[in-house]
């Protein structure tokens, strides 16, 4: 006879807390959002933690270098999307690692044989008016002038005029070699007057610009996600059990961090061999999550292959219509609250902490709380990452607003079969996923402002100053359906209809 369970699957919207008592220390400034990302022994510290607990979706729509390099410089990570080839993958994440800020890869370039109509092009398609003159014309070819609209005048002047013949040629330029600081850079931008400043290697190939404009935006950021013996920003990747042989070492030797095993269901052989491939080719050195699962037999199967830390959650995600394909799945909370149990049992076994991540279904800002206070380390999102200027996907305008395509890995848009394997043919074989549009938000930091300041706030109302603290003592109480409507306005008559 089939298993029944005896707890009813849940969600997050079906809770709350109840406050604790909020001590005057326990204010908002206080809070420390700091929770590994990678399992460590009792005692000693996770090889990774994130500043915030926020990592963003494997996901075409959602993670590339753009929002990683973002998400990390607010002090969480993202994982590179897998569902493309490897080498574009690597190159992504060679581009977060490359990242230093305030130094920017050129990408207007053009050689000095090229003319005036080849410049206009140019500006239109990349929308920078300053670009570097190459002898290649590539981002790092050996640097012989710079071009700005100050050197031409589109309407008038004749469009076969050569770049050499109007550009400001490198005797005349004002530059910075590698290996400066932000601040000598602007230090040179300010003492001479400069917009922009080229940054040179002893070859004469250019390595970088910095910019004046992006003075404010790039002052320290104390919750920056760097690795601290090189500085770089820390970047993931999704895998999957298939190409793993070749994606990974190109992964590694790009200089990834750590990886995930991205698959939908992930309490399966193929994730156990991946595993076990991926600890003994690199002797327990590459950091590799897993998942997902929902309850406890998945957790420990997959800690006991060797993963670093397990995802939680099958067909919560916003996009995600598995639990309508398929019939599998577990109310969201209802599966963190089941894996964190074996979390813990297994930390009392073995002294192992390995943390887990809840992924999908968190709708509103309440919801994070909920779910690390029922016992997540940390939280991956798509829906809300994808609505920001940093997300990959088209910015367009539907009725009277903006919004941003955002699309499922389960859909045919996004066609990544690995995802979904089962063992057998190379394809998809029917949707799992949709694709769909979210409303367009704006910056990142703005919002994740806004996200935090509620995080940390909640977290006061609960007396704790840290996840860990959360974890332990918050007091969660389920609610009756009629108490969700008690929670919103109600019984008035709203004078802003857009709430
Ligand atoms: P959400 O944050 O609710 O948008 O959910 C994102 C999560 O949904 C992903 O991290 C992934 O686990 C899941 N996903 C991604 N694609 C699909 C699908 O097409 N079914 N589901």
């Amino acid at each position: 006879m089939a298993i029944y369970l005896d707890d009813v699957s849940r969600t997050f919207g079906e809770y709350l807390l109840i406050p604790g008592l909020t001590t005057k220390q326990c204010i908002p400034t206080n809070v420390s959002l700091k929770t590994p990302l990678v399992k460590y022994k009792k005692g000693e510290k996770s090889a990774i933690e994130l500043n915030i607990p926020f990592v963003s979706a494997i996901m075409q729509s959602v993670s590339d270098s753009g929002l990683a390099i973002a998400l990390a410089r607010n002090g969480g990570l993202s994982f590179i999307f897998g569902s493309q080839p490897i080498e574009s993958q690597a190159e992504m994440v060679r581009k977060v690692k490359k990242f230093k800020a305030g130094f920017v890869t050129s990408d207007s370039n053009i050689t000095p044989e090229a003319t005036l109509a080849d410049v206009l092009a140019l500006v239109k398609r990349t929308g920078h008016t300053t670009m570097g003159v190459t002898d290649d014309g590539t981002p790092n070819g050996k640097l012989l002038g710079l071009v700005t609209s100050r050197d031409y005048r589109g309407e008038k002047d004749p469009k076969d005029r050569k770049v050499k013949e109007f550009m400001t040629p490198f005797s005349k330029l004002t530059v910075g070699e590698v290996g400066m600081t932000l601040s000598e850079a602007n230090q040179i931008i300010w003492d001479h007057k400069l917009n922009t400043l080229p940054i040179i290697d002893k070859d004469q190939k250019l390595a970088y610009f910095v910019f004046r404009k992006d003075y404010d935006s790039h002052k320290d950021n104390p919750n920056e996600l760097l690795n601290m013996t090189d500085k770089k920003l820390l970047v993931g990747a999704g895998i999957n059990s298939r190409d793993y042989k070749e994606r990974v070492p190109a992964l590694v030797e790009a200089g990834v961090d750590v990886l995930c095993i991205d698959s939908s269901d992930g309490f399966s052989e193929w994730q156990k061999e991946t595993l076990q491939w991926i600890k003994e080719e690199y002797n327990g050195k590459v950091l590799v999550g897993a998942g997902n699962v929902v309850d406890q037999a998945g957790f420990r199967y997959l800690v006991e292959a060797g993963a670093d830390f397990i995802k939680v959650g099958i067909g919560g995600g916003s996009i995600c219509i598995t639990r309508e394909q398929k019939g599998i799945g577990r109310g969201q909370a209802t599966a963190v609250i089941d894996v964190a149990k074996a979390r813990d049992k297994y930390f009392e076994d073995t002294g192992i902490y390995v943390p887990i991540c809840s992924d999908g279904g968190l709708v509103h800002d309440y919801h994070m709380v909920l779910a690390l206070a029922m016992g997540a380390d940390f939280l991956m999102m798509g829906r809300y990452f994808a609505r920001f200027d940093e997300s990959p996907t088209k910015k367009l305008m539907v009725g009277n607003n903006y919004v941003k395509e955002y699309w499922g890995e389960g859909s045919n848009r996004a066609h990544n079969w690995q995802r979904y394997d089962m063992g057998g043919s190379e394809s998809l074989k029917f949707e799992e996923g949709v694709d769909s549009y979210v409303p367009y938000a704006g910056k990142l930091k703005d919002n994740l402002d806004v996200t935090i300041g509620k995080i940390k706030s909640t977290m006061c109302s609960c007396g704790a100053t840290t996840i860990p603290e959360l974890q332990k003592n918050a007091k969660i109480t389920l609610v009756s359906s009629t108490s969700i409507v008690e929670g919103g306005a109600h019984d008035v008559i709203l004078k802003d209809h857009n709430r």
